[in-house]
């Protein structure tokens, strides 16, 4: 068939069926390749079994450490437009935050019928503050691809994640959540607006990819950020709640004969349409969990294709599911302790005197940034570098103290590395004007 047509029969189809998310194409194209489905079967046996055994599946009733996963975003643009501001990338965070915390405040619009099952995913994302060669990062890696190059679902399937295809190449996945951040769009049109790797695939592949416009809190009118909190659902190991076996057409087909994995989602026949039509009921044989009820299909889920607005939630059954693979893959085992580091501080720590003896406020800084600091010996030299390194102030801090006018800078990440004889701190601070 000629390349174009396929294209335009592809995308036909795209739109007609309202596509949003390609991880289940990508998955299936993984696939193709025998010892990554003989992993990918692997992680699903494996969680299976975990999640077996009632004893695991009891104890996340309790109340548990929060599990933090560093994140880093791949920006890979081919204009100054796509390369989107550390702003935006931070509220993404703040808004993955709020949804796996089930903070979200329109939890409250759940229905009756739904809101006993929310669940606290118990996870939060911060940006890595030490890269895979053990230095400090702002989290955020920035990379200029050239104009023609291909991200779209048709040709370029993770492209973005390949240097040689003027992508970027992720970091280790059992230290960091790699969520690439680029143009997916061919012919100037959208299809897609994400898609993710289930655990258990290619590390090298591992992540989450969406498009560059859709990233954020406040991206688009009536889109929330929860592309993305769809997609790192995915990632934990989500299947979409209508289990993939609509026709894909409009209007769709409905079965109701597959699965999520999942029992406290009603069984669903098609996805939604970026709305949210409450009087959904798609199929009415639900699986003994609800006990003869016929429940609605469960719109609010992160997990179907409603709008922004409508989502609230993720299950406690989906929760059991994300923590099965949390405990039985070996690269989600390793991502919830990773050293990459959650907290604030990142570089030397040698002198815990002195890093229990930093201030920087207020964050983020608007017109001045104030810095107080204390050794116990000797003089302290503070350093501002931008996020790229450029060291653009360096004093002496005699008195422990220094103010930084920021009202010129420009809006983003910065560090303060703070040096004495006894070692070294370096914390990051962002400028918001
Ligand atoms: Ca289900
Ligand atoms: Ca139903
Ligand atoms: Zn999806």
């Amino acid at each position: 068939m000629n390349k174009f047509l396929f294209a335009f029969l592809f995308l036909s189809g795209f739109a007609f069926s309202q596509e949003q998310c390609a991880t289940m194409p990508a998955y299936y194209k993984h696939l193709n390749d025998a010892s990554v489905k003989q992993t990918y079967a692997i992680a699903e046996t494996k969680a299976r079994q975990w999640l077996s055994n009632p004893v695991n599946k009891a104890s996340l009733q309790n109340k548990n450490a929060i599990i933090k996963i560093p994140v880093v975003f791949h920006v890979v643009y081919k204009n100054a437009t796509q390369n989107i501001h550390d702003s935006l990338l931070l509220s993404q965070i703040n808004v993955l935050n709020e949804c796996f915390r089930k903070q979200n405040a329109n939890y409250s619009n759940t229905r009756p019928v739904f809101d006993t099952l929310g669940a606290d995913i118990e996870i939060e994302f911060c940006l890595a503050s030490t890269d895979p060669d053990g230095n400090p990062t702002t989290g955020i890696v920035r990379k200029s691809a050239p104009s023609n190059a291909q991200f779209d679902p048709l040709f370029g399937f993770d492209n973005m994640k390949k240097p040689s295809k003027g992508g970027d190449t992720a970091w280790a996945n059992t230290s960091y959540l790699n969520i690439w951040v680029g143009d997916m769009s061919i012919f100037s049109i959208t299809a897609v607006l994400g898609y993710a790797t289930f655990p258990g695939g290619d590390p090298a592949l591992d992540g989450v990819v969406i498009q560059w416009d859709y990233i954020g809190k406040y991206a688009k009118p009536s889109f929330l950020g929860r592309t993305t909190v769809h997609e790192v659902g995915h990632w934990l190991g989500m299947r979409h709640i209508w289990a993939d076996d609509d026709n894909g057409s409009n209007p769709q087909t409905v079965y109701c004969d597959s699965t999520d994995f999942v029992d406290d989602t009603p069984n669903a026949g098609p996805k939604s349409s970026t709305d949210c039509n409450i009087t959904k009921n798609t199929c009415s044989l639900e699986v003994a969990y609800w006990g003869g009820l016929d429940a609605p299909d469960m719109v609010e889920n992160y997990m179907d294709y409603s709008s922004d607005a409508c989502m609230t939630m993720f299950t406690k059954g989906q929760k059991a599911r994300m923590y099965s693979f949390l405990n039985t893959d070996a690269a989600r085992i390793a991502v919830k302790t990773s050293t990459a580091a959650c907290a604030s501080v990142v570089g030397l720590e040698k002198n815990s005197f002195l890093n229990e003896n930093v201030t920087l406020y207020p964050v983020p800084a608007n017109n001045e940034l104030r810095i107080e600091c204390r050794a116990k010996t000797g003089d302290l030299t503070i350093s501002v570098l931008t996020a790229d390194g450029r060291v653009i102030l360096n004093e002496k801090a005699i008195t422990g103290r220094l103010n930084v006018n920021t009202s010129t800078m420009a809006e983003g990440f910065y560090f303060v590395k703070i040096e004495g004889v006894e070692g070294s701190v370096t914390r990051k601070f962002m400028v918001l004007h």
